[in-house]
């Protein structure tokens, strides 16, 4: 920060897709951002920021920022942009999609969002309203959490569950396949509190990742096996006589369908499975039964490999048959997003949607773009993409570099910077960035509002993606309110200010603020659950899903519309092992023999901040770790470059040997960036979907690693 200048200070949002969702504090001069920090009266982020947003103001002025639209003017990914106007820009883009509606039907257009960023206004939605209404193709994104929304909804019903910072009072914490350290740090600080009054940490995950290596206990279960350790879980609470029969008897459904499920899946039944001895597991079982009150955070890579879902139910159903949930800290976390009240039907507007319009999933992409998967419908001829980076981030990169390589297909891009997407653009639009537009984030993990000032000016061009899209839906004559409305109408439709867990909070409040806790209880007194208040179909835990397969997916997102979990849904919970796993598959496997785990780095965000020096200092460059076991028997010595392949691809890092992997594993984190690097994690990805909401896979990969050339 410069101290010279006299700066004003404003409440901020962090914008990025994470948890914490911090509350930050702009200082501003001049229109320019100057410095950000973490605001210290927020009870969760307290004053600090993590490693990737501390210096937000470089990413606001990078030299390398997007700052004017600009057209394609080489080849195809050739990196040559030329400068244009907006109106040159948006009269090509209308007039190209004109073109394309024409000759093929609005089907032919499809957007390409994410989570890049977080807010209700920029972010995940922003664009939905609009291509509902130009009738382009519905793309499905279940990048993140579905199959565990869909496993959720199913045990326990919409809740927010345990609230994050009631585990201030828990006594036993179970992070499971949870890297909180790098990826929920502020939930961290308060596991590390508790842990520093008493309670025990424990973490479940397949390598000794930086957050098992502050646990207490670290267990490690081989990859997508977590279904057969929840299972014997249940097994061996059941057989130790420690269930809370109560609590079973008056907030549950199907105990006794469940128990016979379990009685096969015993300790030394899953100790073959998981490679967790049946001792530790009778031990887990104990103290979590008995060491009240017992949280269980979820983390998303839990529904990474084919059983997630089921694996998801199996966990979720734990609290209620200890009766963890009777307790202040006790219960289980999942996402609490699904208290905060948003209106995502004002939002999305998914009436617009013409009757019939097909649904491409946003992990098949590269196969969309190639034909594949496309009904009688026609051909992908144009792409927008905003907030999302699929070239680094989806399943198959080497068929979605094919298809953005089309001749034919129109790809607009609005950015920050020229990512590994966006460098195929044919049109590039750049787009403003954190303190510079007005908007509330959406938080997942936790139970407050967020406001965002818009307080520096954006440099050169760039202009917020809603503003965007109310200039694209002018130029097509939209008529409908929600392509009239101003960001600050945006938030009042938004967010139902009516609702119970806005008493006393209005959009002037949040300006005044900067943030909201939603009044559904205090961390110090909330037990959702004590006295069962599921909000499920029976009211109840539910074990046994009756009628699963009329389930129905709440009025809510476009992100869920991939959440019907198909006609066969067991209706109890079971381990469903891995797609590709040695028993599963022995042949691919005699070819690709090891598992590998794709999570996320600790210095970036998905693929943001992998573009900077500092950054990639910090988290160093792609690197493969390896057990000395494997690396041995191909003769991979520490520091050497390797490959890493199966048949859907191949990328190449350096090689860690580290007894943090247990032979048959190996780790190498996402985000960096393939113009950086040779390939990208993503080059192996599969793009099966799980058992549930049609969740993603990464952790369901098996590959080979090569010495490289
Ligand atoms: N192998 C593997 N793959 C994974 C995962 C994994 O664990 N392993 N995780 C998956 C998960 S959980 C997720 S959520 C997805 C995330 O996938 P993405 O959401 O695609 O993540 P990012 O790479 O961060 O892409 C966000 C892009 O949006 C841009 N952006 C940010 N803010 C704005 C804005 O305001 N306007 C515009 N126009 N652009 C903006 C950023 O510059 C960035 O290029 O990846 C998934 N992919
Ligand atoms: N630093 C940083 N923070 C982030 C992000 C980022 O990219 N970087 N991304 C944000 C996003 S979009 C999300 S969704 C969250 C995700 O946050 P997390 O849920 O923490 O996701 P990951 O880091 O991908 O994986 C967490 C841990 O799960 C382990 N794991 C993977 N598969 C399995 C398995 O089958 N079983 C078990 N037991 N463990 C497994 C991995 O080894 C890893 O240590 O993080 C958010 N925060
Ligand atoms: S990325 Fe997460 S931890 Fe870092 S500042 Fe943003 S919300 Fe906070
Ligand atoms: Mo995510």
């Amino acid at each position: 920060m410069n101290d010279h200048v006299k700066s004003l200070s404003f409440y901020g949002g962090c914008p990025h897709d994470c948890p914490d969702t911090c509350s930050m504090i702009f200082e501003v001069a001049d229109g320019k951002l100057l410095g950000v920090k973490g605001n210290p009266d927020h009870p969760m982020t307290r004053g600090t920021l993590c490693v990737k947003l501390k210096n937000y103001e470089e990413r606001h002025y990078h030299p390398d920022r997007l700052l004017h639209p600009m057209k394609r003017v080489g080849p195809k990914g050739s990196g040559q942009f030329e400068r244009i106007t907006w109106d040159e820009a948006l009269d090509t883009i209308v007039t190209r999609w004109k073109a394309i509606i024409d000759q093929y039907g609005p089907q032919a257009i499809a957007p390409y969002s994410y989570l890049g960023n977080q807010g209700l206004v920029h972010g995940l939605n922003g664009g939905d309203a609009f291509f509902n209404r130009l009738g382009a193709t519905v793309m499905e994104r279940t990048f993140c959490g579905e199959g565990s929304c869909t496993a959720w909804l199913l045990t326990v019903g919409p809740t927010a569950g345990l609230d994050p910072e009631s585990y201030i009072h828990s006594k036993y914490i179970v992070i499971w396949a949870c890297n909180s350290v790098s990826t929920n740090l502020h939930h961290w600080a308060i596991v590390k509190d508790a842990q520093k009054k008493g309670a025990k940490v424990v973490v479940i995950d397949s390598y000794a990742s930086r957050t098992a290596k502050g646990a207490d206990w670290h267990i490690a279960p081989k990859p997508g096996t977590d279904g057969a350790l929840a299972m014997a879980l249940i097994n061996s609470i059941i057989e130790q006589g420690l269930v809370d029969q109560a609590y079973v008897d008056n907030y549950t459904v199907g105990f006794e369908e469940l128990k016979e499920r379990a009685s096969t899946r015993t300790p030394e039944w899953a100790a073959e499975i998981t490679g967790v001895s049946a001792d530790d597991i009778r031990k887990l079982a104990y103290e979590l039964a008995t060491a009240q009150p017992a949280a269980i955070r979820m983390g998303v890579a839990l529904e990474r490999h084919y059983g997630g879902g089921q694996t998801i139910r199996a966990v979720s159903s734990l609290p209620a048959l200890t009766g963890a949930w009777r307790h202040v800290g006790g219960g289980v976390t999942q996402f609490p997003v699904w208290e905060h009240p948003y209106k995502f039907d004002v939002i999305c507007r998914p009436d617009l949607i013409p009757e019939g319009t097909r649904v491409v999933s946003n992990l098949h992409i590269g196969r969309a773009l190639l034909g594949e998967g496309l009904g009688d419908g026609p051909p992908i001829m144009s792409l927008m993409c905003w907030n999302s980076n699929p070239v680094t981030q989806a399943p198959e990169t080497d068929k979605i570099v094919e298809g953005l390589m089309r001749e034919d297909l129109f790809l607009v891009s609005a950015e920050h910077f020229i990512s590994d997407t966006a460098s195929y653009a044919d049109i590039l639009l750049p787009a403003s960035m954190g303190a510079e537009m007005e908007d509330m984030i959406l938080s997942w993990g936790h139970l407050y509002l967020t406001y965002n000032t818009k307080c520096a000016e954006s440099p050169g061009e760039a202009i917020p993606n809603n503003e965007i899209f109310r200039r694209l839906a002018a130029r097509l004559g939209f008529e409908e309110d929600n392509f009239k409305w101003s960001d600050s109408e945006c938030l009042e439709h938004y967010v139902d200010w009516s609702s119970p867990a806005c008493d006393g909070v209005d959009l002037d409040y949040m300006r005044k603020h900067g943030f909201a806790r939603l009044k559904v209880g205090t961390p110090d007194d909330r037990a959702p659950h004590r006295n069962g208040n599921f909000p499920t179909p029976s009211g109840k835990c539910e074990f046994k899903v009756e009628g699963a397969k009329n389930f129905v997916a709440p009025p809510f997102r476009q992100m869920y519309l991939g959440f019907q979990p198909g006609e066969d849904l067991d209706p109890l919970p079971d381990y469903v092992g891995a797609r590709e796993s040695h028993t599963n598959d022995p042949e691919l496997a005699k070819r690709f023999p090891l598992n590998i785990v794709s999570p996320k780095s600790h210095a970036f965000l998905n693929s943001c901040y992998a573009n900077m020096k500092d950054k990639q200092h910090v988290q160093g460059e792609q690197f493969v770790l390896i057990s000395p076991v494997d690396a041995g028997v191909r003769g991979i010595r520490e520091g050497d470059r390797v490959r890493v392949a199966n048949d859907r691809g191949a990328f190449k890092g350096v090689a860690r040997i580290t007894d943090d992997v247990t032979s048959g594993i190996v780790v190498a984190t996402l985000g960096y960036w393939r113009q950086l690097n040779e390939g990208t994690v993503n080059s192996i990805s599969s793009h099966q979907f799980g058992d549930m909401g049609h969740s993603p896979t990464f952790s369901d990969n098996l590959v080979e690693v090569s010495l490289s050339n």
